[in-house]
C-alpha cells in the first residue's frame, strides 16, 4: 500500500505522531510519502521507502501572505499522481484535511479519486478550529473524509459537541514505541541534580495552554520542600514567562535548566522523577505518554484527554485545571515517599506498554484496509 502522509514538520504532538506512525508503516513494508513545508523533525529518511516531498511556496510581490494551501493542494495532487498512492492520510484538519480534499477535487476532474484519513489532534478542534475564520472549513473537511479518527475518547466528545459531524469518528489512541527505550544510553543523573536532589521535567512547546507558570509555581512550592531541581526541555511564545519569573525568583536560577529543542529527550525523561503537565487543554498529552515509557509519573491537570493515560493514584495523579496547590501537594507526597515513587514509576511504565505500538499499528492498518475497501 503507498500512503501519503500530511502533517506538521514541527516537534508539536501531531507531527510527532504521523512522523512515528509513517516511519513504522515503512518499517513493514508500506511506501510512506510524507508532504509538508519542511522536513519532519524525527524523520528518518534513510529508508528505501519513505519519501518526503516539500512543499515548495511560490513568492511574487502581490501576496501579503503567501498561499500555502494552495500549493499544498496541488503537491498533493502532483504525489497522488506521480506515485500511484492509494490512500491519504491528514493529520490535523487544519489545513491538511481541507487542501487533502481540495486535492481530491482535482482528481475527481480527471475521472480519479483517492481515499481520505483524517486524524483529529486536539487543537485543531478545541481551539484553532472553534475560530469563526476557520470553524465551517474545519467541519466541512471533517465530514468531506472518508474515514475520520480522534487521538481520544475526549476528542471524539469534543468534536461531537463543537461541530455538525455526520461521520462516525473512531478514536485510535496515540503510540509509543517502547523498544526505542531499551538500547537508550543513559544520561549522568549527577549533570543535572545532587545526589540527594530529586528532578521534575516539564516537556512542551511552551504555549499559553500549557501553563508553564503553573510548572514554575509548582516547583517553587515543591523545592521549599524537597530538595529538587526543574527541567524544561522545549520552545514557544511563552519562554519570556520564564525568564520573568527568574528575575522574580533569583535564588531558583540555578536549580532550573532550560534546555530549548532537544534531540535526546528519552534519556532526559529516564533520569526524571515526575513530570509536570498543568495543560488547559489537552487532547491526549503525548509527552506524559513518553515520560511513562521512560518510567516517569505525572502530576498533571485532568484536563481533556490527561485521564485517559494519567490514572489517578496509579501512574501518577491528577487535580482541576489551575489547581497548582492540589498538584504541588500530589508533587510533595510523591517525591518524600520513596516507596510510593518506586511503585508508580514502575506502574508508569506498564501503562505505556499499554500504548505500545504494537497494539496500536495493527489498529491503524485494519483502518486503512477498510478505509480502500468500504471506497
Ligand atoms: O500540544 C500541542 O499544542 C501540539 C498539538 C499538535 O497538534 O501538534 O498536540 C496535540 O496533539 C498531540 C498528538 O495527538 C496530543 O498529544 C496533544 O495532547 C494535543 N495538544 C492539545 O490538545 C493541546
Amino acid at each position: 500500500m503507498k500512503i501519503g502522509i500530511l502533517c506538521y514538520p514541527t516537534y508539536g504532538g501531531s507531527g510527532i505522531v504521523a512522523t512515528e506512525l509513517g516511519m513504522s508503516l515503512a518499517k513493514k513494508g508500506y511506501e510512506v510519502h510524507f508532504i509538508s513545508n519542511n522536513l519532519p523533525a524525527r524523520l528518518d529518511i534513510t529508508n528505501p521507502n519513505i519519501f518526503f516531498h516539500k512543499v515548495n511556496l511560490q513568492t511574487y510581490p502581490l501576496f501579503q501572505y503567501q498561499p500555502y494551501d494552495i500549493a499544498l493542494s496541488s503537491m498533493i495532487y502532483r504525489v497522488v499522481n506521480l506515485y500511484k498512492l492509494d490512500l491519504l492520510h491528514a493529520h490535523y484538519a487544519i489545513p491538511y484535511a481541507y487542501a487533502a480534499f481540495t486535492a481530491k477535487q482535482m482528481l475527481k476532474e480527471e475521472g480519479k479519486d483517492i481515499p481520505l484519513v483524517t486524524t483529529l489532534h486536539g487543537t485543531d478542534i478545541t481551539l484553532v478550529g472553534q475560530h469563526p475564520s476557520y470553524k465551517h472549513a474545519v467541519e466541512f473537511s471533517i465530514n468531506q473524509s472518508d474515514t475520520v479518527t480522534s487521538v481520544s475518547e475526549s476528542l471524539k466528545a469534543d468534536t461531537l459537541k463543537f461541530f455538525n459531524i455526520k461521520k462516525d469518528i473512531q478514536v485510535i489512541t496515540n503510540f509509543i514505541d517502547n523498544s526505542d527505550f531499551e538500547d537508550i544510553k543513559y544520561c549522568q543523573r549527577n549533570q543535572f541534580a545532587d545526589d540527594d536532589e530529586k528532578i521534575m521535567i516539564h516537556v512542551s512547546n511552551l504555549r499559553p495552554v500549557k501553563r508553564v507558570e503553573e510548572v514554575l509555581t509548582i516547583f517553587k512550592t515543591v523545592n521549599s520542600h524537597v530538595k529538587s531541581k526543574l527541567i524544561i526541555i522545549g520552545e514557544g511564545p511563552d519562554m519570556e514567562k520564564i525568564s520573568t519569573f527568574l528575575e522574580e525568583n533569583p535564588d531558583l536560577i540555578d536549580k532550573i535548566r532550560l534546555l530549548g529543542k532537544v534531540n535526546d529527550l528519552y534519556r532526559i525523561l529516564q533520569l526524571s522523577d515526575v513530570f509536570l503537565l498543568p495543560s488547559e487543554q489537552e487532547s491526549f498529552g503525548l509527552a506524559a505518554l513518553e515520560a511513562m515509557a521512560a518510567g516517569t509519573p505525572v502530576i498533571s491537570s485532568n484536563a481533556g484527554g490527561i485521564p485517559e493515560v494519567n490514572i489517578q493514584g496509579e501512574t501518577g495523579f491528577l487535580a482541576e485545571v489551575g489547581n497548582v496547590e492540589a498538584m504541588a501537594n500530589y508533587t510533595i507526597k510523591l517525591l518524600s515517599d520513596q516507596e510510593l515513587l518506586a511503585k508508580m514509576k514502575k506502574n508508569a511504565k506498564e501503562q505505556a506498554m499499554k500504548f505500545d505500538l504494537v497494539n496500536i499499528l495493527p489498529i491503524y492498518e485494519k483502518m486503512y484496509a477498510e478505509t480502500i475497501n468500504n471506497f
